[in-house]
């Protein structure tokens, strides 16, 4: 099984791929969502099967898209958020941390060469999540956790979208309009071949809808400067460096890289995990490895999500989730690997690929799922392979539709 030549893996990712046995899509299904949201049933109905432990087939969370939650229940959504803004911060040592809120941005920044491009990403952000809802039950929300799919906002206005369009059941507005036309991003032109992006519509301060007015308190770090190919940063982000939630919501580079057709292929086409997170977050471990050449420099949809929001902080990685749109993000980033787990769960449930670090620098033990991870000091550890099945309740106990 571990025989690592080109022979045995091309012939094992052909054996793969006739597994599955998933019906045929037409072009069509794949570009307009139903092929997506057809692989998301026979994934519910593989994890059904797995029920165990606490949690009960009579009692266990849906989580839904955005939209399809009714508004009231968005208005509580919301209003459970800005409750936990409004907590204090365990961590009376870090001057930047204001709220427990900003606590879960602080512990995402102390972490972040951990926690992403490696093998931690997945199973650390889906207890992250996890975390976030038990903070926002705490807060009185006791509705379906939700998540953002990019496809339904990719062909028109992001701003229009029900998660940014402004009504107080959406996560507040696009920021206010800075004009910077003419200011593309152009992205590591010296690591790949560049990629150049056209700047969005706001930039500036979000003034308008639920968290219009919010303050940010961390860093930045690895903040994008439209129109350079700069960073802005600060020598210690840990302190308190308060400024406006901005944002830049940005369409085109939606489309680009989290598309239906983006989204449905990386799940159809990726028989690996390695392969999977490749296509996922650029995750390319292996430079020399020719399976990964077609991810080199290709950013994905983790990447196509985060960047779209755009602005501050959501457009820097260590403190991404400052935005809450962060947390239906990544909602949907949990999603598709809930789904490509579930649809062959024999061979892919109690799956990781990598180490733990960044682009395994510097190079670390592989992860395995009898490993622990922590999120906040107020939650237990978790093992991992106890997040893999989130049919278990112990701890978790959710499907997605
Ligand atoms: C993370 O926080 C711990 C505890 O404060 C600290 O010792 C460590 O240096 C931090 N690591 C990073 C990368 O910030
Ligand atoms: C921005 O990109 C567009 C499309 O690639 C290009 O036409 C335009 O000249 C670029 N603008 C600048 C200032 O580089
Ligand atoms: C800016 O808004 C216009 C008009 O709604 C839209 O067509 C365009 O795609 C948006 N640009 C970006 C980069 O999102
Ligand atoms: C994503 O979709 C766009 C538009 O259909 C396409 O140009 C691009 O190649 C796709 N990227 C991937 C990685 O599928
Ligand atoms: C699971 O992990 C093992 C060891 O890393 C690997 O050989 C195997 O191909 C992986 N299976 C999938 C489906 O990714
Ligand atoms: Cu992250």
């Amino acid at each position: 099984m571990h025989i690592k030549s080109v022979i045995c893996v091309s012939a094992a990712l052909a054996g793969a791929a006739s597994a599955l046995n998933l019906p045929k899509f037409s072009q069509h299904d794949i570009d307009s969502g139903s092929a997506l949201a057809a692989l998301n049933k026979i994934a519910t109905q593989n994890a059904m099967k797995a029920f165990k432990g606490k949690c009960k087939k009579s009692d266990y969370k849906v989580r839904q898209e955005w939209r399809t939650i009714p508004p009231g229940q968005r208005r509580k959504y919301v209003a459970a958020v800005q409750c936990l803004q409004k907590k204090p911060s365990v961590f009376q040592e870090v001057e930047g941390t204001t709220s427990a809120y900003e606590d879960l941005q602080w512990i995402h920044l102390n972490r972040t060469f951990e926690v992403h491009f490696s093998a931690l990403f997945l199973p650390w952000h889906r207890y992250l999540l996890h975390t976030y809802e038990q903070q926002l039950a705490a807060c009185g929300y006791k509705g379906p956790i939700p998540y953002w799919e990019w496809g339904f906002d990719t062909e028109g206005d992001l701003s229009k979208s029900p998660v940014f369009d402004d009504s107080d059941a959406s996560l507040g507005a696009d920021g206010d309009r800075v004009p910077h036309e003419g200011y593309n991003m152009t992205l590591w032109p010296d690591q790949y071949p560049a990629v150049t992006y056209p700047p969005g519509n706001g930039s500036g301060c979000v003034t308008k809808g639920p968290f219009g007015g919010l303050e940010t308190h961390l860093g930045p770090v690895l903040l994008t400067d439209w129109g350079t190919s700069t960073y802005t940063s600060v020598e210690n982000p840990n302190l308190k460096n308060t400024r406006c939630l901005k944002r830049d919501l940005n369409s085109v580079l939606l489309h680009k890289h989290a598309n239906f057709r983006n989204t449905t292929n990386l799940i159809l086409q990726s028989n690996e995990l390695d392969i999977f997170q490749a296509a996922l977050a650029n995750d390319v471990r292996f430079d020399n490895d020719p399976r990964f050449a077609p991810f080199v420099g290709d950013q994905g949809v983790h990447f196509g999500g985060h960047m779209s929001i755009g602005g501050d902080p959501a457009g820097d990685v260590f403190l991404s989730n400052g935005d809450p749109a962060f947390y239906l993000h990544h909602g949907q980033i949990d999603r598709v690997w809930w789904i490509w787990q579930n649809l062959d769960p024999a061979n892919r449930l109690f799956n990781v690929s990598g180490t733990h670090t960044f682009l395994n620098s510097p190079p670390t033990p592989d992860v395995t799922v009898d490993e622990s991870i922590v999120v906040h000091p107020d939650f237990p550890p978790v093992v991992i392979k106890d997040i893999m099945n989130t049919l278990t309740g112990d701890p978790l106990c959710y499907v997605y539709i």
